[in-house]
């Protein structure tokens, strides 16, 4: 799946800005007909949650329908035109001039419809509905039984089967596209190294069976390189790259692959694409970058912020970045869903490592509806592998966070998930991400393991000695049991900023950077330890429960508005250390 860009070729109208909203309290939207239209609305941005615009709606997570009119700002022609969007949690339902388009479900992941039959010069009416009502049979899931999710009683509202706020309502831009019918419709790089030579083979796919010639073009370092050939609708072609520029952390070198259609004498299309050469592979207790053994230090993430919720806000993303970089962190997951394509590009080119994880966090295993939550999780994965893989920064696919599996019917869940994203990318590691430890089965086949522990917090609390040892003994146990490297994915303590104790107490921030430090001399001491990732980089937005004071996982080394706590300082002198970062 290619991102919509501009270009001679190709045309993007961006439809963010003020659209109507109005939330379906009586479920009557339908039988009114508010498709081709309703009245009665008021202003919401998208992108953006609607929870934290509208107070009154803060905790509404049911169907809402929004609705904008627009012009089309280019002639229109015999092109294709594509309505995108980036993503809407959680389910989406789409009409232009009142014409259902299609629908889309799941919140992280981008979606498109062909409107060449339905879209008009002037005076368009495109209506969408969002329903984000959490249940049992959505994923990730919401308001299920303790029971199925074996689960001890805690309450959470809204009751989400995870740890975060459950936003709603259309997270990323829409965009309306065009582009030459018979176009350019995918392309899917994949690098390899000889000694000095980078090796890039790129696969295109148009969906025209008319031949046309096709260009291709690699600039960036050195001298521009440049094949030539046929396709109808596909073709695959190498290119070799002398004295390749490699793409890495500290150094992100990428080239622009510009692919050009021709027909009849005559430019029809082109496209560019970042891309960087890379290898990465797991090689015995190692995650190898370009051949060398790296050590991933960085962070769990949210996609969060204060009245924007989880919609995309470009400025927070190049702070984060920034941020990242100040404390020495080199890599982060996608913790608990796809992130913005904005943000994934902005990896690419400042030289972050990403662990990018489906949206399938809290699964559970009840046979009730076990097969429809397996189709979701297939479908994410094939989305998120369509998205994000001609990503350098992207370094491994986690199929899930902290799914309850103690069930027997996870183990082969997950193996058709890691069978399923291995046909999609034979490339890289695949992973997912455990709480149950020693007896998560499918750590038998995934590439490498992620483990997520909270000794000293959640059990142990405030015996940091006992923690760590805890921590030691368990790590030893899952090496000798799996014989794969780790990723200690979560580590971390709820603190609130300003609050001191010395000796250090849970809440502290003492406690925190102490907790933190002692968890990384542990990490270090373990040779199949591949990398440490602190819960979380920032304070976010969750659900309200008891142990979530104000409505806030206060676990972040940032506050949610991104102040340091102290545990940033310390973090900030470990890992700028330098030891393995891979640069
Ligand atoms: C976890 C979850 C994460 C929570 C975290 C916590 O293991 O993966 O979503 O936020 O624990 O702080 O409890």
């Amino acid at each position: 799946m290619l991102y919509p860009q501009s270009n001679r070729y190709r045309q993007v109208f961006d439809l963010s800005g003020f659209w109507d909203i109005r939330f379906d309290l009586d479920d009557e939207g339908d039988s009114a007909g508010w498709a081709s239209g309703f009245t009665q609305g008021q202003p919401i941005a998208v992108p953006a949650s609607w929870n934290d615009q509208l107070d009154s709606m803060r905790d509404y997570t049911g169907s809402a329908w929004y609705q904008i009119r627009f012009d089309v700002p280019w002639e229109l022609g015999s092109r294709k035109y594509m309505l995108r969007f980036g993503s809407v949690n959680y389910l989406a339902d789409v009409w232009l001039n009142g014409a259902h388009l299609g629908s889309h479900e799941g919140g992280h992941l981008p979606f498109e419809f062909d409107v060449t039959q339905h879209l008009h010069a002037e005076s368009n009416r495109l209506v969408v509905r969002v329903d984000g009502a959490l249940a049992p049979d959505r994923v990730p899931p919401g308001n299920v039984s303790m029971n199925a999710l074996d689960r001890f009683g805690e309450l959470n509202y809204p009751d989400g089967s995870f740890d975060f706020f459950p936003y709603c309502g259309i997270h990323r831009p829409v965009l309306l596209y065009a582009a030459a019918a018979g176009g350019l419709s995918d392309l899917t790089v994949v690098t390899d190294i000889n000694g000095d030579t980078g090796l890039v083979s790129v696969q295109l796919r148009r969906d025209d069976a008319a031949p046309v010639r096709a260009r291709l073009t690699l600039r960036g370092h050195g001298e521009p390189l440049s094949t030539e050939m046929e396709i109808a609708e596909q073709a695959e072609v190498g290119l070799e790259v002398p004295q390749a520029a490699l793409w890495a952390p500290g150094s992100p070198n990428l080239y622009d692959l510009i692919v050009e259609l021709e027909d009849g004498g005559q430019i029809v299309d082109r496209y560019t694409l970042p891309i960087g050469i890379r290898t990465i592979h797991i090689e015995g207790d190692s995650l190898l970058l370009n051949g060398r053994p790296i050590y991933l230090k960085g962070f769990g993430r949210h996609e969060d912020f204060p009245v924007i919720g989880r919609g995309l806000f470009p400025a927070v993303i190049v702070k984060d970045y920034a941020l990242m970089e100040w404390i020495g962190a080199n890599s982060f997951r996608t913790s608990h869903y796809p992130y913005s394509e904005q943000m994934m590009d902005l990896a690419d080119r400042l030289g972050f490592l990403v662990i990018d994880e489906t949206p399938a966090v809290g699964l559970f295993f009840a046979e009730d509806g076990l097969e429809r939550r397996l189709d979701l999780c297939r479908q994410y994965t094939r989305e998120l592998i369509a998205r994000d893989k001609n990503h350098p920064s992207v370094i491994a696919w986690s199929l899930a966070n902290e799914p309850h599996s103690r069930r027997p019917a996870a183990k082969a869940f997950f193996r058709d998930l890691y069978d399923l994203a291995g046909s999609l990318d034979p490339t890289r590691p695949v992973t997912i991400v455990s709480m149950v430890g020693v007896e998560e089965d499918a750590f038998e086949f995934v590439d490498f393991l992620c483990l997520n522990r909270y000794y000293g917090w959640y059990s142990e609390p405030g015996r940091l000695d006992v923690g760590c040892e805890e921590l030691s003994d368990e790590l030893d146990m899952l090496y000798e049991r799996y014989h794969k490297p780790l990723v200690l994915s979560e580590f971390g303590a709820d603190t609130v900023a300003g609050c001191h104790a010395e000796p250090p107490e849970m809440f502290s921030e003492e406690y925190q950077a102490e907790m933190l430090a002692r968890y990384i001399e542990v990490l270090r001491s373990k040779p199949f330890v591949i990398g440490e990732h602190v819960w979380n980089m920032c304070d976010f937005k969750t659900g309200q429960m008891v142990r979530r004071v104000g409505g806030y996982n206060l676990k972040g080394v940032f506050t949610r508005d991104r102040r340091p706590k102290m545990a940033a300082h310390c973090l900030r002198q470990i890992w700028r250390q330098g030891a393995g970062d891979g640069g």
